[in-house]
């Protein structure tokens, strides 16, 4: 047995104030089709999401409801475990804040960090943003107080307390004695660290930020409350929980099994961690950029190799939130598009990393150019063609007559394939440019479908059913076997680029052709080369991949 390359990849942890909702999915669906990306090039990936359970905001959005946090928290959970199996989320596991395993984990790190003489006792006297989970200093407050005048904007309540600079929200003053990190004391080695090693933030937009920030000075950090008790107890200090933040970053270690002496989870920890990439909004970057790596340090540990944050979803124009109320129900959108219709819309339609407009009519307009008029139609004529001329069995030529008649009728499909397309696609994955990689993919649909239409496989079926003399060379019936060749050739290069983005369809294609399972493929650049595709397999035709829809068709 060979062993494998590890890939760890990580999604945020998402709070339990809401249920799933587009942004959060985006994030999980990118994470999927990457994690599916590496595992079918052989790689061995660790594949984490879960969810924030702790904080004020968890506790009072369940007070609210008149339930306990745990009960809030226990009947959210299975939402959004749901929601990530409607969209084939194919996670390795799946965290939550509240388990024991975590637990035992935040405990053991505050333990180290004290026992390192990182963390020490002192009163905070400031801002805090329930909803954001964060503290602002008083400097933080008189530059967004500026911005806000500069824009004839206030910067505060109706009740004089200051606006959340992330959020503009009201903030709520905290007078606690809280424990501290010196996170001051890692300014420079984060410093260091960013120069030293250009991927860790990715995309360069957001390291620009992340530098500028630590550049203007790090102040340390509380990391535990006293006013309440829905969190992490912190043994060498009765009375505080963790702040929300360290409890939720934690994840990405304890899940591995960090803070446990069990021989398998030793062994898992080092296995995976560090992890290749973390997933994140560009809303929770200096948290996952300035924070997290400095608690990595501090405990002595790997930082991950990258942290790549991508844009906000807007609706029109503005960032979607539930607080907002212009969040899409992805269930609903699943309903109308089938849930490789959603994954591929996202991916698609917004650059990974940027800021990207999204719409339902958008959506639409997408799901019926690419996945119903260009790929699913291709399918549909392809296995069509097939079973009408064929028999709907795939065609055997020999080596010498494929040879002859490439030379004299050309074939553009293997010469797109051979010409570097999966490097193109990998290239593309590799750089997390999921729209990039579908481009080249639908390079090869897009040509197959004009293929189609320039060797017209009808009238070469008319044409040999009229031949009567037999000739040395290629026969008419040999033309026709070697055009439909090429075209199932081509849906089965196809379905294996897209399965990351669209297992589904991709497994029904792979199932239509006679081939086995799409799913266990672990050697794709090599299941790309052409020429795969094996002679006497049995199709079928099946229902239309995609059906076309129009406006009056969604349910909203
Ligand atoms: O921040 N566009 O959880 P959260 C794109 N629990 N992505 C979006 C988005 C939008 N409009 N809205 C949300 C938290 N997201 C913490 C994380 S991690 C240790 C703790 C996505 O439920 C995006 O990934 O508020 C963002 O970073 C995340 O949801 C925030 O989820």
């Amino acid at each position: 047995m060979t062993i494998k390359d590890t890939f760890y990849i990580t999604t945020p942890i998402y709070y339990v104030n809401a249920v799933p909702h587009l942004g959060t999915a985006y994030t999980t669906v990118a994470s999927d089709a990457l994690a599916r990306f590496m595992r079918s090039n052989s790689r061995d990936v660790w594949f984490l999401t879960g969810l924030d359970e702790h904080g004020q905001k968890i506790e009072q959005a369940a007070h609210a409801k008149g339930k306990t946090a745990q009960d809030w928290v226990d009947e959210i959970a299975p939402k959004f475990k749901h929601a990530w199996q409607a969209l084939n989320i194919t996670y390795d596991d799946f965290i939550r804040t509240t388990e024991p395993r975590h637990f035992k984990g935040v405990q053991r790190f505050f333990e180290e960090l004290y026992k390192k003489d990182y963390i020490y006792k002192d009163t905070y006297r400031g801002y805090y943003c329930v909803p954001d989970e964060t503290f602002f200093s008083d400097e933080q407050l008189a530059e967004f107080a500026e911005e806000r005048a500069a824009e004839e904007l206030p910067s505060t309540h109706d009740d004089g307390s200051p606006l959340c600079p992330d959020c503009t929200r009201p903030l709520e003053y905290m007078e606690e004695e809280n424990l501290f990190f010196k996170l001051s004391a890692f300014e420079q080695r984060l410093l260091d660290y960013y120069e030293a090693h250009p991927e860790f933030i990715q995309p360069e937009i957001r390291r620009n930020e992340v530098l500028s920030f630590v550049k203007s000075g790090l102040k340390d950090l509380s990391v535990s409350r006293t006013t309440f008790s829905w969190g992490v107890p912190i043994s060498f200090a009765p009375g505080h929980i963790s702040y929300v933040w360290v409890d939720a970053l934690l994840n990405y270690i304890t899940a591995l099994g960090y803070g446990s002496d069990a021989p398998e989870d030793k062994e898992r920890f080092a296995q995976y961690w560090p992890a290749q990439v973390q997933f994140i909004g560009k809303d929770i970057i200096r948290f996952h950029c300035v924070i997290w790596p400095a608690m990595l340090m501090a405990a002595g540990l790997e930082l991950p190799q990258t942290v790549f944050a991508h844009g906000f979803l807007l609706t029109k124009g503005e960032k979607m939130s539930k607080s907002k109320g212009n969040a899409m129900d992805p269930n609903t959108l699943i309903e109308n598009f089938s849930a490789d219709g959603y994954r591929y819309y996202f991916l698609r339609d917004v650059q990974f990393g940027t800021d990207g407009s999204i719409s339902l009519e958008r959506m639409l307009q997408v799901y019926n150019a690419d996945l119903a008029n260009s790929w699913g139609n291709l399918c549909s004529r392809a296995l069509n063609m097939t079973a009408k001329y064929l028999d709907g069995i795939t065609p055997e030529l020999s080596d010498n007559t494929t040879l002859l008649l490439s030379e004299a009728m050309g074939n553009p499909l293997a010469q797109l394939v051979d010409g570097g397309l999966h490097r193109r696609y990998a290239t593309a994955f590799e750089a997390v440019d999921f729209l990039g990689a579908m481009d080249v993919v639908m390079e090869l649909v897009d040509a197959a479908n004009l293929y189609i239409e320039q060797s017209a496989p009808w009238a070469l079926a008319k044409a040999a059913a009229g031949e009567s003399e037999v000739s040395d060379g290629p026969t008419q019936a040999d033309r026709l076997s070697f055009v439909l060749y090429n075209i199932l050739e081509s849906i089965r290069i196809i379905a294996v680029l897209f399965a990351p983005v669209m297992p589904t369809s991709s497994a029904e294609v792979w199932k239509r052709l006679g081939l086995g399972s799409i799913l266990d493929v672990d050697n794709q650049a090599a299941l790309c080369a052409w020429g795969g595709l094996a002679p006497h397999l049995k199709t079928t035709i099946g229902e239309p991949l995609f059906m076309r829809l129009a406006e009056d068709d969604l349910l909203v």
